[in-house]
């Protein structure tokens, strides 16, 4: 099928936008494509997850922050989203004798909230312009025609051409594999020693087991556990582990064994019965990094969200980062008057720099967290950074406030945070010396 417009008639015809992938940012996008007129095809290779069953493993709860906000607000969905989520507006730190220590994430009104990661691909067919693919699975496209080769569940294979493919296909990418045989496509993927495993952590006489409203911590250096609420009162509990230790523990009691010399608090919370079963249910995930520039090919293609740049998840700003992506491709758009060939260049030279600081950023975090952050470290840091900010406010903005509550770009953030740290170093020696 030929959906790409012909030129003679595209002065009055909107153009044809192919979005491969509908995961949230494939889903975003199509909806700002949608509303500036463009005719939509988003392309999913999952089946339409309204009739599917809940796909397990899969996260579903993120935290959204500033910048994804921004980014939904743009296309009016801001309000909607964020009313099905939960505010969180601190984390709370568990320390290894069951202390919790609440930690607020600085001026009020700036929350940061949980999105549901089900919901999302539909917002999209609220445009008339827009038609939702599912169980179409890219298997391969030519740089030179254009043309996109699917899979559909049937097995028969489709043809597909439009005037703009937007790869949103998530950290491995189908439309990305044809960037890797460009000739100076820089390109960087690796792997952390780290893996993630979910667990479930029920609702106690049908109430949450713990404060809702938080960001729950185990900072345990190597080990770390991380929970966040869900609107059905569960939290979901990730533990965060070198894959050598997920291979320690092999039975049942050594599960409990190993809670109760890191996360004794969360057994009784968890249930040691449901821990015991639930710990093998699946095997531990992997997580990847992934860098790669430019992230477009001519004026045919462009790359956004994962498929640009997978982050770990240190710093919870992977979904956030691949809304801003969207938001400044609009941004772009409106500049440039949608000329692809002139807005595609343009989108890689101001995106590239800040997609790849937040990258840098994400993975300085985890070796961070991973090397000394216990919860003492955690609590100590924190109430650094905080102290500094109140004392001078104009000064030092910790990296985490720029990053989470701003829309500072995050390469002038990481500029910003090596000069802040030369005053706060400086301010520490000097108050040393002067003996306070
Ligand atoms: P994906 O969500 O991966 O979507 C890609 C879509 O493309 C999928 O639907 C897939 O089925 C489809 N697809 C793939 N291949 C094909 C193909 N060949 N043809 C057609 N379709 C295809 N981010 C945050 O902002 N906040 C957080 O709190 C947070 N926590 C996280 C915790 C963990 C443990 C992990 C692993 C990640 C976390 N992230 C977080 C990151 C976030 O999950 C991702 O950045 C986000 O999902 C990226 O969205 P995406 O649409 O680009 O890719
Ligand atoms: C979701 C999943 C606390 C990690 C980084 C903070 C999230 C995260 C932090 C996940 C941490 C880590 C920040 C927010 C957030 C903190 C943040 C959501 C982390 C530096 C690993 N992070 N999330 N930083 O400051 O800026 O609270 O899986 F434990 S929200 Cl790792 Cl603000």
């Amino acid at each position: 099928m030929d959906y790409s417009t012909n030129d003679s008639k595209s002065t009055s015809k909107k153009k044809v936008v192919a979005v491969v992938g509908g995961g949230l940012v494939g889903a975003l996008n199509a909806c700002y494509f949608a509303k500036r007129g463009f005719q939509v095809e988003v392309f999913e290779s999952r089946e339409d997850i309204r009739q599917a069953k809940i796909v397990k493993g899969r996260s579903i709860n993120l935290a959204l922050s500033h910048r994804g906000r921004q980014a939904l607000k743009q296309v009016g969905m801001e309000d909607t989203i964020v009313s099905k989520g939960i505010p969180m507006h601190s984390r709370m730190i568990h320390s290894l004798n069951g202390t919790q220590s609440p930690i607020p994430y600085g001026k009020k009104g700036q929350v940061t909230l949980l999105l549901q990661r089900l919901h999302t691909p539909h917002s999209a067919e609220t445009y008339s312009n827009t038609k939702l693919n599912f169980a179409h699975k890219l298997l391969n496209w030519s740089t030179e025609t254009g043309a996109m080769t699917f899979l559909r569940a049937d097995g028969a294979k489709e043809e597909i051409q439009a005037d703009l493919i937007v790869g949103c296909d998530g950290a491995f990418s189908a439309i990305r594999k044809q960037f890797l045989r460009q000739s100076r496509f820089n390109f960087s993927q690796t792997y952390i020693p780290h893996g993630y495993l979910e667990l479930t952590m029920p609702p106690i006489n049908g109430e949450f087991a713990m404060k809702p409203n938080y960001l729950h911590i185990w900072p345990r250096n190597t080990f770390m556990m991380i929970a966040l609420p869900n609107l059905d009162k569960t939290f979901t509990c990730t533990l965060f582990m070198p894959f050598d230790e997920f291979e320690n523990v092999t039975t049942g009691d050594q599960v409990i064994e190993f809670f109760q010399k890191y996360f004794p608090d969360a057994i009784p919370l968890i249930g040691a019965d449901a821990l015991k079963r639930d710990y093998f249910c699946l095997p531990a995930q992997a997580m990847v990094s992934v860098k790669c520039s430019p992230y477009h090919l001519s004026d045919k293609c462009v790359l956004m969200g994962d498929a640009a740049h997978a982050v770990v998840p240190f710093y919870g700003q992977g979904m956030n980062a691949g809304f801003e992506d969207c938001l400044v491709f609009n941004e772009i758009m409106d500049q440039l008057n949608e000329d692809f060939s002139a807005v595609l260049p343009e989108y890689t030279r101001v995106r590239v720099p800040d997609d790849h600081a937040i990258a840098d950023l994400a993975m300085y975090n985890y070796v961070e967290m991973r090397s000394h952050v216990n919860s003492k470290w955690f609590l100590f840091r924190k109430y650094v950074d905080n102290f500094l900010h109140i004392i001078m406010p104009r000064t030092i903005i910790p990296l985490y406030t720029m990053v989470t509550f701003t829309r500072t770009r995050y390469h002038e953030a990481v500029k910003r945070w090596h000069w802040q740290d030369k005053v706060r170093n400086y301010i520490v020696h000097s108050s040393l010396y002067k003996g306070l």
